[in-house]
């Protein structure tokens, strides 16, 4: 019954699954595994093949991807539930989750939070034309984010948190982290409501990984 999550600190897909952990209220084991190493252990490829974090072990139960570990934790544990029931809500949820994914994360995080935040915290010269490019990027995922979002509510409708907030928050942690990102956020009104409300949820706080150094 024990839960084992696999996963390196600074990860925001693991961290999406600390906040639902958190939650849900569910004690677990951290085991840490750097996925940008040259040598990942052979025992981590062994539960996730593509070498990415996060994988959550549960007794002889091994599941990767962030999205399914997320939905199996909300829908195979009690607490609160994360996931709306009505349909049209249930897959607006999977749809903004698809695009952070798919459109969000890369120039989010990968480009705007790694150059401008991570790369001078470990010691290395920031990539402005990548943080342009990132930022460029940004700004047709934020349109389309503030275009589904409520008024400063859940993302996905109702009433409470849905794993679509969950999803984005460490993303959007990351990238207000860099003071373009800060600044691009500033023209998405319906965000930045959602943003006040959900950096404040202790979920979020308290698996701030913060920087290394
Ligand atoms: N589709 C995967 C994506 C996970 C992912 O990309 N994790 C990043 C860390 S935030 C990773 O492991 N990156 C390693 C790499 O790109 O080599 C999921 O949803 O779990």
């Amino acid at each position: 019954m024990a839960l084992v999550l696999h996963g390196y600190r600074y990860s925001v897909y693991v961290r999406i699954v600390r906040m639902v952990l958190a939650e849900k209220g569910l004690a677990y084991t951290s085991r840490e595994v750097n996925p940008f190493a040259a040598d990942v252990p052979a025992d981590y490829l062994a539960l996730h093949p593509f070498a990415r974090v996060p994988t959550l072990v549960q007794d002889d139960f091994v599941l990767y991807e962030t999205t399914a570990i997320a939905r199996y934790l909300d829908e195979a544990f009690a607490g609160p539930a994360l996931q709306p029931t009505a349909p049209r809500a249930r897959a607006r949820m999977a749809q903004i989750i698809a695009i952070i994914d798919s459109y969000g994360y890369w120039p989010m995080v990968r480009q705007v939070f790694s150059q401008r935040v991570f790369a001078p915290a470990m010691g290395n010269a920031p990539d402005a034309a990548m943080i342009a490019d990132g930022i460029d990027k940004s700004h047709r995922v934020l349109g389309a984010l503030e275009a589904l979002a409520g008024d400063g509510g859940p993302l996905a409708g109702g009433a409470s948190w849905s794993l679509a907030d969950l999803h984005l928050a460490p993303m959007m942690a990351y990238f207000v982290a860099a003071p373009e990102g800060a600044f691009a956020l500033r023209g998405f009104p319906k965000l930045v409501a959602w943003w006040r409300v959900m950096s404040m949820a202790s979920s979020l706080r308290d698996t701030d990984p913060g920087l290394p150094g």
